[in-house]
């Protein structure tokens, strides 16, 4: 399955690097400092442009679970949203609501700019080590709650892995059938 319908909003699942994304808006997983990284982080600025480190400089940080929007430089997408997952614990440190929020926070801050579209990578599941089965159940549940409150044509998942591909593909199968 890489489609769900919930409400207006389509929940789309795609593999493949999300700096060529054409939506609205695009999501990284940033560090709290905004300082820029390995990851899909390294990948967003390298292709992106130096502009949006300058914003990230002027704006200072991000909290965990918040997010904050730049523009999206050479990307083409007109929004730029970072957003700080949580590093993975084991699970008792409130990684959970941190995750779930960091979802929500970048849904409410792109649709407060105007997006109708958002791509998201799979936050906190590569150097923050969260496991991939649960973020991927945990972002399905979050956005499909969001999209009551937030009005999108569409919310892209890309993944990058065969097995990141494998495990939003159960999730959403598992969310189509609650
Ligand atoms: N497009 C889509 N997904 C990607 C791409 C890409 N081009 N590149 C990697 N991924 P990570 P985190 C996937 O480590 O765990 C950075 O240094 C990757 O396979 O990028 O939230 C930041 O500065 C994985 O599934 O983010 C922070 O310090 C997912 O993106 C820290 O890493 C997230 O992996 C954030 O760690």
């Amino acid at each position: 399955m890489t489609e769900l319908r919930v409400g207006n909003t389509r929940l789309t699942l795609v593999q493949g690097d999300i700096t060529v994304q054409h939506v609205d808006a695009i999501v990284n997983a940033a560090n709290a400092a905004l300082q820029g990284g390995g990851g899909v982080d390294g990948a967003i600025h390298r292709a992106g442009g130096p502009d949006i480190m300058a914003e990230c400089r002027q704006i200072g940080g991000c909290p965990t679970g918040q997010a904050v929007r730049t523009t999206a430089g050479r990307l083409p997408a007109h929004h730029l949203i970072h957003t700080v997952g949580p590093v993975w614990s084991g699970g008792s440190a409130g990684e959970p609501d941190l995750l779930a929020s960091a979802y929500r926070r970048s849904l409410q801050l792109a649709a407060a700019h105007g997006a109708r579209t958002v791509a998201f990578p799979s936050i906190s599941t590569g150097v923050y080590g969260y496991p991939k089965d649960l973020a991927a159940d945990a972002a399905l549940e979050t956005v499909t709650a969001a999209c009551s409150q937030v009005d999108l044509d569409e919310v892209r998942f890309v993944v990058f892995g065969d097995d990141d591909l494998a495990i939003y593909r159960q999730a959403m199968r598992a969310r189509a059938s609650k």
